[in-house]
């Protein structure tokens, strides 16, 4: 299987699961729902579950993926084949990263009209709808942990601490709340500097890829200093995400994006592009790619798919 081909899986793969974990479009209140069900099907990378399986893959036994069968067919041992308790931590994150995407677009805070290549949730339902819809995918990445693992309670207890701590005041929000801080600050005496740049995205964007990597590790049963290297490669891979997400607002169109693109500049944002320009930030981009892989090429098992979908952040155009 090509990279190309294992991703495709992937990704198949958490659409279905996706499709399966969450509250049906029937149940009473539809509205509410049907925009939950919107937020999160029919569009984006899956970049978050595809980590979390990912990782789960490099420390589950062969054996006990392929039941007890070692030896099988070659077409079978090449496709990627997480295990599936793994599924339950690779959908609770997604929820969680959408909620994140809701909340973002709305008037308060980004305002903004298209995500994914569609109207935002608030578009396409109406501003309460997509906060209730937020609200309620957040409450549902827990509650798929707490039934997902429910024979499990210390892996349930350590999926929870890890996504309650990256999606927190701490990390997510907390980036969040600093990134609306610093807003309309370039040029100022208050200008944004390169350690709150950092501190913004470290948490905003890198806390959500590090748990979905150390989340996957714990379903696998990686132990603690096995779960400390792929939060380094998380913490690495997500800078190096974010900085890419920079230079493709100011460089790539809006039709490509499926969001709107140059967003930063208009808003008059601090961003790895205005601060570094284009060419200082992909040089960053670069060494924090190599930094993800370095500490990769640590860990056990087969790193071959994680390497290759680190080294495609980079070169991404969407
Ligand atoms: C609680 C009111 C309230 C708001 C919270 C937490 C929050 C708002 C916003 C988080 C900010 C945010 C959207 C961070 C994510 C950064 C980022 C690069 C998102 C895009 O991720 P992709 O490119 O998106 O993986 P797809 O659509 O592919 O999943």
């Amino acid at each position: 299987m090509t990279f190309s081909e294992q991703l495709a899986h992937y990704t198949a793969q958490v659409e279905d699961a996706l499709d399966a974990l969450l509250p049906p479009a029937t149940a009473r209140p539809t509205r509410l729902h049907e925009a939950m069900r919107y937020a999160v099907l029919g569009g984006g990378k899956r970049l978050r579950p595809t980590l979390c399986l990912a990782a789960a893959e490099l420390f589950e036994p062969t054996k006990l993926r392929r039941g007890g069968d070692d030896t099988a067919p070659s077409e079978t041992a090449c496709a990627p084949a997480p295990p599936a308790a793994a599924f339950g931590a690779a959908v609770s994150i997604e929820c969680l990263h959408c909620y994140s995407l809701v909340h973002d677009d709305l008037p308060c805070m980004d305002d903004d009209d298209l995500r994914r290549g569609r109207p935002t949730t608030h578009r396409a339902f109406d501003e309460a709808t997509a906060l209730l819809a937020g609200d309620a995918l957040l409450t549902h990445a827990f509650a798929l942990l707490a039934e997902h693992y429910a024979d499990s309670p210390a892996l349930a207890h350590a999926l929870t601490r890890e996504l309650a701590h990256a999606a927190g005041s701490r990390r997510l929000i907390g980036g969040q709340m600093e990134d609306l801080l610093a807003e309309k600050k370039q040029g100022t005496e208050n200008a944004v500097t390169a350690e709150t740049l950092d501190f913004i995205h470290l948490n905003k964007t890198a806390a959500m890829i590090e748990a979905a990597l150390v989340m996957g590790g714990l379903v696998g049963g990686a132990d603690g200093p096995q779960c400390e290297t792929l939060r380094t490669v998380g913490r690495h891979l997500g800078l190096g995400f974010q900085i890419v997400d920079d230079i493709l607002d100011a460089t790539a169109d809006t039709a490509t994006l499926g969001k709107t693109a140059g967003k930063d500049a208009r808003a008059e944002k601090t961003t790895y592009v205005s601060l570094y320009g284009i060419d200082a930030a992909q040089a960053r981009a670069e060494e924090e790619t190599q930094r993800a892989l370095a500490a990769l090429a640590t860990l056990p098992g087969d790193t071959r798919f994680l390497a290759d979908l680190t080294r495609s952040l980079t070169d991404r155009k969407k």
